[in-house]
């Protein structure tokens, strides 16, 4: 990953600007650290390796050298906190559409935040936000995209559950077409974020999700819920109608896990 891969991007907000760094704990500690030194917004902070990639809840993310994109994006949008989830909305949908459009892959949208290949996780997203006095909030976009990681080092707990863009396309990928692609597809979403066209991106979204009308089962907390999915939407939460015929709704904060029943 260098920075020289990103000259002439044709973007308007995300990729700007990009830090590369070999070896990191973290992209998003490292975003938090140019956002205190008053990083642009839609600065990309991408990273060869993490070690100390993290997840939501606590979680790890395995982030081996060279093996994937390991991104944070800054961003300080003016946007309404009911409007926020859509900013991890839009990761989603960039990297479906890239995967479709760029490898002819079908992906699907594991709520809130899991991208899948063939039902396993080919990317995630995290988003951390922040606010500090006199400025307006600040957002960490972070993303972990498996591209070149081979079956062989996935490690042995995550092999039923997690893929590659190598695994499924049986090919080493291109990692400097493929960045600036990703960067291109957020930035375009992003504007509709920025000029308040919410309608979209909610539409793209629910219909790369894979379970709308499924019977799932939510993990929050201690407890598991299983229920039909009636509602998706990325302010409102998921709607789930319980076997009693009442209906539930989660918001993804509030959400460790979601698996098809
Ligand atoms: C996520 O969390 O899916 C968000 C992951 C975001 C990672 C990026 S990398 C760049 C930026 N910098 C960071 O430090 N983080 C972001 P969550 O929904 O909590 O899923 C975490 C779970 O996914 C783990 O508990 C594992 O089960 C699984 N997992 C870990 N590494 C994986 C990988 N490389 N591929 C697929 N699944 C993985």
């Amino acid at each position: 990953m260098e920075e020289s891969w990103f000259a002439g991007l044709p973007v308007k907000i995300i990729g700007r600007h990009i830090r590369c760094f070999k070896k990191v704990t973290s992209t998003n500690d490292l975003a938090w650290l140019e956002i205190s030194r008053n990083a642009p917004e839609g600065t990309g902070v991408f990273a060869n390796e993490q070690f100390k990639g993290r997840g939501r809840f606590g979680r790890k993310w395995h982030s081996p050298t060279e093996k994937g994109l390991w991104v944070s994006i800054i961003l300080k949008p003016d946007l309404p906190v009911e409007k926020t989830p859509f900013i991890m909305v839009i990761g989603a949908i960039a990297i479906c559409q890239l995967i479709k459009q760029e490898f002819d892959l079908s992906t699907s949208i594991r709520w809130p935040n899991d991208v899948l290949i063939n039902e396993k996780k080919v990317a995630g997203i995290i988003v951390e936000s922040r606010i500090f006095a006199n400025q307006p909030k600040a957002m960490v976009l972070g993303i972990g995209f498996n591209v070149n990681l081979s079956f062989e080092e996935i490690p042995a707990d995550l092999k039923s559950i997690a893929t590659s863009l190598l695994i499924e396309k049986n090919h080493t990928i291109e990692m400097r077409m493929l960045t600036r692609h990703l960067l291109i597809y957020l930035d375009n979403w992003y504007e509709k974020i920025v000029t308040k066209d919410y309608e979209p991106i909610k539409i793209a979204w629910r219909e790369m999700s894979g379970v709308m009308n499924q019977q799932v089962i939510i993990k929050k907390q201690d407890e598991q819920i299983e229920g039909l999915v009636t509602e998706l939407d990325p302010c409102e939460g998921i709607s789930l109608k319980m076997p009693d015929g009442t209906i539930r709704q989660f918001q993804g904060e509030q959400v460790e896990s979601l698996r098809l029943k």
